[in-house]
Protein backbone atom coordinates (compact mmCIF):
# COMPACT_ATOMS: atom_id res chain seq x y z
CA UNK A 1 0.00 0.00 0.00
CA UNK A 2 1.06 3.45 -0.98
CA UNK A 3 0.01 4.98 2.61
CA UNK A 4 2.09 5.85 5.37
CA UNK A 5 0.27 6.31 8.31
CA UNK A 6 -2.71 3.70 8.46
CA UNK A 7 -5.50 3.85 10.95
CA UNK A 8 -7.92 1.16 11.34
CA UNK A 9 -11.34 0.68 13.01
CA UNK A 10 -13.38 -2.36 13.46
CA UNK A 11 -16.47 -2.79 15.18
CA UNK A 12 -18.96 -5.73 15.87
CA UNK A 13 -19.13 -6.72 12.03
CA UNK A 14 -15.78 -7.92 11.78
CA UNK A 15 -16.46 -10.42 14.60
CA UNK A 16 -20.09 -11.92 13.18
CA UNK A 17 -18.47 -14.41 10.90
CA UNK A 18 -16.58 -15.75 13.71
CA UNK A 19 -20.02 -16.59 15.48
CA UNK A 20 -20.40 -13.20 17.70
CA UNK A 21 -23.29 -11.53 17.41
CA UNK A 22 -23.55 -7.91 16.57
CA UNK A 23 -25.24 -5.00 18.82
CA UNK A 24 -28.02 -3.54 16.40
CA UNK A 25 -28.98 -6.25 14.38
CA UNK A 26 -32.54 -7.66 13.92
CA UNK A 27 -31.99 -10.34 16.63
CA UNK A 28 -29.53 -7.81 18.85
CA UNK A 29 -31.36 -8.29 21.74
CA UNK A 30 -30.35 -9.92 24.66
CA UNK A 31 -32.88 -11.25 26.93
CA UNK A 32 -35.16 -8.53 25.85
CA UNK A 33 -32.56 -6.17 26.93
CA UNK A 34 -30.93 -3.42 24.56
CA UNK A 35 -27.04 -3.00 24.82
CA UNK A 36 -28.27 0.36 26.20
CA UNK A 37 -29.86 -1.10 29.16
CA UNK A 38 -27.22 -3.04 30.36
CA UNK A 39 -23.99 -1.22 29.61
CA UNK A 40 -24.48 1.55 31.72
CA UNK A 41 -23.11 2.30 34.96
CA UNK A 42 -26.81 2.47 36.49
CA UNK A 43 -27.49 -0.41 35.09
CA UNK A 44 -24.67 -1.77 36.91
CA UNK A 45 -25.46 -0.21 40.20
CA UNK A 46 -28.92 -0.79 40.19
CA UNK A 47 -28.61 -4.95 38.84
CA UNK A 48 -24.87 -5.93 39.33
CA UNK A 49 -26.27 -9.54 38.48
CA UNK A 50 -27.66 -9.11 35.48
CA UNK A 51 -24.99 -6.94 33.88
CA UNK A 52 -22.27 -9.54 35.63
CA UNK A 53 -24.76 -12.62 33.78
CA UNK A 54 -24.03 -10.53 30.57
CA UNK A 55 -20.84 -10.28 30.64
CA UNK A 56 -20.50 -14.02 31.99
CA UNK A 57 -22.61 -15.62 28.75
CA UNK A 58 -20.25 -13.71 26.29
CA UNK A 59 -16.76 -14.42 27.85
CA UNK A 60 -18.23 -18.06 28.07
CA UNK A 61 -18.69 -17.88 24.27
CA UNK A 62 -15.74 -16.01 23.47
CA UNK A 63 -14.08 -19.43 25.73
CA UNK A 64 -15.46 -21.81 22.81
CA UNK A 65 -13.17 -23.77 21.15
CA UNK A 66 -15.24 -23.02 17.60
CA UNK A 67 -15.19 -18.73 18.13
CA UNK A 68 -11.64 -18.14 16.04
CA UNK A 69 -10.15 -15.13 14.34
CA UNK A 70 -11.79 -15.13 10.31
CA UNK A 71 -10.00 -14.22 7.08
CA UNK A 72 -11.08 -10.22 7.89
CA UNK A 73 -8.97 -10.42 11.23
CA UNK A 74 -6.19 -12.72 10.02
CA UNK A 75 -5.65 -9.81 6.89
CA UNK A 76 -5.54 -7.08 8.92
CA UNK A 77 -2.52 -8.83 11.16
CA UNK A 78 -1.12 -9.29 7.93
CA UNK A 79 -1.15 -5.60 6.43
CA UNK A 80 0.22 -4.56 10.02
CA UNK A 81 3.02 -6.79 9.46
CA UNK A 82 3.45 -5.85 6.03
CA UNK A 83 3.63 -2.40 6.75
CA UNK A 84 6.96 -0.40 7.09
CA UNK A 85 5.34 3.26 8.47
CA UNK A 86 2.76 3.91 11.14
CA UNK A 87 -0.29 1.14 11.35
CA UNK A 88 -2.72 1.23 14.40
CA UNK A 89 -5.82 -0.81 14.76
CA UNK A 90 -9.04 0.73 16.88
CA UNK A 91 -11.35 -1.97 18.03
CA UNK A 92 -14.79 -1.25 19.63
CA UNK A 93 -14.63 -4.60 20.20
CA UNK A 94 -14.04 -6.61 23.47
CA UNK A 95 -13.42 -9.84 22.11
CA UNK A 96 -9.86 -10.98 21.90
CA UNK A 97 -9.74 -12.02 17.77
CA UNK A 98 -7.54 -9.76 16.49
CA UNK A 99 -4.78 -10.19 19.06
CA UNK A 100 -5.29 -13.74 18.32
CA UNK A 101 -5.14 -13.17 14.78
CA UNK A 102 -1.50 -12.23 15.00
CA UNK A 103 -2.34 -8.09 15.30
CA UNK A 104 0.25 -6.03 17.95
CA UNK A 105 -0.16 -2.21 17.39
CA UNK A 106 -4.03 -2.46 18.62
CA UNK A 107 -6.01 -0.91 21.35
CA UNK A 108 -8.97 -1.66 22.59
CA UNK A 109 -10.97 1.35 23.08
CA UNK A 110 -14.26 -0.05 24.66
CA UNK A 111 -12.61 -2.07 26.86
CA UNK A 112 -11.49 -6.23 27.34
CA UNK A 113 -14.29 -9.08 28.04
CA UNK A 114 -11.54 -10.90 29.26
CA UNK A 115 -10.31 -8.18 32.06
CA UNK A 116 -12.21 -7.33 34.97
CA UNK A 117 -11.24 -4.16 37.11
CA UNK A 118 -11.80 -3.39 40.83
CA UNK A 119 -13.46 -0.62 41.26
CA UNK A 120 -11.49 0.78 44.55
CA UNK A 121 -8.24 0.69 43.34
CA UNK A 122 -8.47 0.61 39.64
CA UNK A 123 -6.32 -2.64 39.04
CA UNK A 124 -7.00 -4.53 35.66
CA UNK A 125 -6.90 -8.69 36.50
CA UNK A 126 -7.00 -10.66 33.48
CA UNK A 127 -10.05 -13.39 33.98
CA UNK A 128 -11.68 -16.22 32.10
CA UNK A 129 -14.41 -17.48 34.90
CA UNK A 130 -18.02 -16.19 35.47
CA UNK A 131 -17.99 -13.39 37.83
CA UNK A 132 -20.54 -13.61 40.96
CA UNK A 133 -21.69 -10.14 42.06
CA UNK A 134 -20.88 -10.55 45.92
CA UNK A 135 -17.30 -12.14 44.17
CA UNK A 136 -14.01 -10.82 46.47
CA UNK A 137 -11.49 -8.88 44.78
CA UNK A 138 -8.32 -10.41 44.92
CA UNK A 139 -6.57 -6.80 45.39
CA UNK A 140 -8.47 -5.53 48.66
CA UNK A 141 -10.36 -8.33 49.26
CA UNK A 142 -13.91 -6.84 49.53
CA UNK A 143 -17.10 -8.36 48.41
CA UNK A 144 -18.90 -6.34 45.20
CA UNK A 145 -15.99 -3.84 43.84
CA UNK A 146 -15.07 -6.13 40.84
CA UNK A 147 -16.69 -5.01 37.20
CA UNK A 148 -15.97 -5.95 33.80
CA UNK A 149 -12.95 -3.77 32.36
CA UNK A 150 -15.62 -2.47 29.39
CA UNK A 151 -16.49 0.75 28.60
CA UNK A 152 -20.40 1.65 28.97
CA UNK A 153 -22.26 4.48 27.67
CA UNK A 154 -21.60 7.28 29.66
CA UNK A 155 -17.99 6.48 29.89
CA UNK A 156 -14.84 7.61 28.75
CA UNK A 157 -13.48 5.42 26.42
CA UNK A 158 -9.83 4.10 26.40
CA UNK A 159 -6.59 6.13 25.24
CA UNK A 160 -8.50 8.24 23.58
CA UNK A 161 -5.42 10.70 23.40
CA UNK A 162 -3.02 8.03 21.14
CA UNK A 163 -5.93 7.28 18.82
CA UNK A 164 -6.90 11.04 17.72
CA UNK A 165 -3.07 11.66 18.03
CA UNK A 166 -2.49 8.68 15.00
CA UNK A 167 -6.03 9.68 13.61
CA UNK A 168 -5.01 13.66 13.25
CA UNK A 169 -1.36 12.03 11.16
CA UNK A 170 -2.90 9.47 9.28
CA UNK A 171 -3.29 8.94 5.44
CA UNK A 172 -5.96 6.15 5.01
CA UNK A 173 -8.63 5.41 7.57
CA UNK A 174 -10.82 2.21 7.11
CA UNK A 175 -13.49 1.04 9.23
CA UNK A 176 -14.90 -2.10 9.11
CA UNK A 177 -18.05 -3.32 10.24
CA UNK A 178 -19.13 -0.91 12.44
CA UNK A 179 -23.30 0.72 12.32
CA UNK A 180 -21.59 4.57 12.73
CA UNK A 181 -24.19 4.94 16.00
CA UNK A 182 -21.93 4.95 18.67
CA UNK A 183 -19.58 8.05 19.43
CA UNK A 184 -17.13 8.72 19.64
CA UNK A 185 -16.05 6.18 17.30
CA UNK A 186 -18.71 7.05 14.68
CA UNK A 187 -16.83 10.18 14.58
CA UNK A 188 -12.95 9.06 13.47
CA UNK A 189 -14.11 9.43 9.83
CA UNK A 190 -14.24 13.54 10.12
CA UNK A 191 -11.41 13.88 12.01
CA UNK A 192 -9.63 11.73 9.07
CA UNK A 193 -11.15 13.65 6.76
CA UNK A 194 -10.05 16.99 8.37
CA UNK A 195 -6.20 16.12 7.43
CA UNK A 196 -7.46 14.84 4.36
CA UNK A 197 -7.12 11.00 4.65
CA UNK A 198 -8.73 8.76 1.91
CA UNK A 199 -11.64 7.12 4.24
CA UNK A 200 -12.54 3.74 3.14
CA UNK A 201 -16.56 2.29 4.87
CA UNK A 202 -16.02 -1.82 4.35
CA UNK A 203 -19.60 -3.02 5.92
CA UNK A 204 -22.08 -5.40 4.84
CA UNK A 205 -24.49 -2.75 4.22
CA UNK A 206 -24.45 1.93 4.29
CA UNK A 207 -23.63 2.65 7.97
CA UNK A 208 -25.09 5.44 9.42
CA UNK A 209 -21.40 7.77 9.04
CA UNK A 210 -22.21 6.61 4.69
CA UNK A 211 -21.99 9.82 3.18
CA UNK A 212 -18.73 10.88 5.46
CA UNK A 213 -16.63 8.58 3.18
CA UNK A 214 -14.67 8.64 0.21
CA UNK A 215 -14.74 5.01 -0.35
CA UNK A 216 -17.75 2.36 -0.03
CA UNK A 217 -17.32 -1.28 -0.13
CA UNK A 218 -20.11 -3.87 0.56
CA UNK A 219 -20.17 -7.46 1.42
CA UNK A 220 -19.39 -9.84 4.28
CA UNK A 221 -15.66 -8.85 6.01
CA UNK A 222 -14.53 -12.12 6.05
CA UNK A 223 -14.50 -11.97 1.75
CA UNK A 224 -14.16 -7.96 1.56
CA UNK A 225 -11.01 -7.65 3.92
CA UNK A 226 -8.79 -9.68 2.44
CA UNK A 227 -9.56 -8.33 -0.78
CA UNK A 228 -8.68 -4.55 0.03
CA UNK A 229 -5.78 -5.58 1.71
CA UNK A 230 -4.51 -7.41 -0.99
C1 LIG B 1 -20.93 -6.73 8.97
C2 LIG B 1 -21.04 -8.11 9.00
C3 LIG B 1 -20.09 -8.79 8.25
C4 LIG B 1 -22.59 -7.39 10.23
N1 LIG B 1 -19.18 -8.12 7.57
N2 LIG B 1 -20.02 -6.09 8.29
C5 LIG B 1 -26.09 11.79 21.34
C6 LIG B 1 -25.29 12.11 20.25
C7 LIG B 1 -23.96 11.71 20.19
C8 LIG B 1 -23.39 10.97 21.21
C9 LIG B 1 -24.17 10.65 22.29
C10 LIG B 1 -25.50 11.05 22.36
N3 LIG B 1 -26.03 10.60 23.53
C11 LIG B 1 -25.06 9.90 24.18
C12 LIG B 1 -23.93 9.94 23.44
C13 LIG B 1 -22.63 9.28 23.76
C14 LIG B 1 -22.69 7.78 23.66
C15 LIG B 1 -23.30 7.39 22.31
O1 LIG B 1 -22.63 7.38 21.29
N4 LIG B 1 -24.58 7.03 22.31
C16 LIG B 1 -25.26 6.69 21.05
C17 LIG B 1 -26.10 5.43 21.24
C18 LIG B 1 -26.06 7.88 20.61
N5 LIG B 1 -21.31 7.31 23.74
C19 LIG B 1 -20.74 7.09 24.91
O2 LIG B 1 -21.33 7.20 25.96
C20 LIG B 1 -19.26 6.73 24.86
N6 LIG B 1 -18.53 7.59 25.71
C21 LIG B 1 -18.45 8.91 25.49
O3 LIG B 1 -19.02 9.45 24.55
O4 LIG B 1 -17.65 9.58 26.38
C22 LIG B 1 -17.53 11.00 26.26
C23 LIG B 1 -16.50 11.44 25.28
C24 LIG B 1 -16.51 12.74 24.84
C25 LIG B 1 -15.57 13.18 23.92
C26 LIG B 1 -14.59 12.34 23.47
C27 LIG B 1 -14.56 11.07 23.93
C28 LIG B 1 -15.52 10.62 24.82
C29 LIG B 1 -19.06 5.29 25.35
C30 LIG B 1 -19.61 4.30 24.40
C31 LIG B 1 -19.50 2.90 24.98
C32 LIG B 1 -20.07 1.86 24.03
N7 LIG B 1 -20.13 0.62 24.68
C33 LIG B 1 -20.67 -0.54 23.94
C34 LIG B 1 -20.94 -1.67 24.98
C35 LIG B 1 -19.74 -2.07 25.76
C36 LIG B 1 -18.92 -3.12 25.07
C37 LIG B 1 -19.63 -4.46 25.03
O5 LIG B 1 -20.35 -4.82 25.97
O6 LIG B 1 -19.39 -5.17 24.04
O7 LIG B 1 -19.78 -0.92 22.89
S1 LIG B 1 -22.18 -0.21 23.09
C38 LIG B 1 -21.88 -1.27 21.74
O8 LIG B 1 -21.90 -0.43 20.55
C39 LIG B 1 -20.43 -1.78 21.93
C40 LIG B 1 -19.87 -1.56 20.55
O9 LIG B 1 -18.46 -1.46 20.60
C41 LIG B 1 -20.54 -0.29 20.08
C42 LIG B 1 -20.54 -0.10 18.60
O10 LIG B 1 -21.29 -1.10 17.94
P1 LIG B 1 -20.82 -1.62 16.53
O11 LIG B 1 -19.51 -2.27 16.66
O12 LIG B 1 -20.93 -0.55 15.54
O13 LIG B 1 -21.90 -2.79 16.26
P2 LIG B 1 -23.35 -2.71 15.59
O14 LIG B 1 -24.06 -3.95 15.94
O15 LIG B 1 -24.01 -1.42 15.87
O16 LIG B 1 -23.01 -2.71 14.01
C43 LIG B 1 -22.41 -3.82 13.36
C44 LIG B 1 -22.25 -3.46 11.89
O17 LIG B 1 -21.57 -4.54 11.26
C45 LIG B 1 -23.57 -3.26 11.15
O18 LIG B 1 -23.51 -2.06 10.38
C46 LIG B 1 -23.68 -4.46 10.23
O19 LIG B 1 -24.26 -4.17 8.97
C47 LIG B 1 -22.23 -4.83 10.05
N8 LIG B 1 -22.01 -6.25 9.79
N9 LIG B 1 -22.13 -8.45 9.82
C48 LIG B 1 -19.21 -6.75 7.61
N10 LIG B 1 -20.14 -10.15 8.21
Amino acid sequence: MQYQNIVVLTGAGISAESGIRTFRAADGLWENHRIEDVATPEAFERDPELVHQFYNQRREQLLLPDIRPNPAHQALAKLEQGCTEQFLLVTQNIDNLHERAGSHNLIHMHGELLNLRCITSGQVFSNHQPVAPEARCRCCDQAGTLRPDIVWFGEMPMQMELIYEALESCDLFVSIGTSGHVYPAAGFVEVANSVGAETVEINLEPSKKQSAFDRHIYGPASREVPLFVE
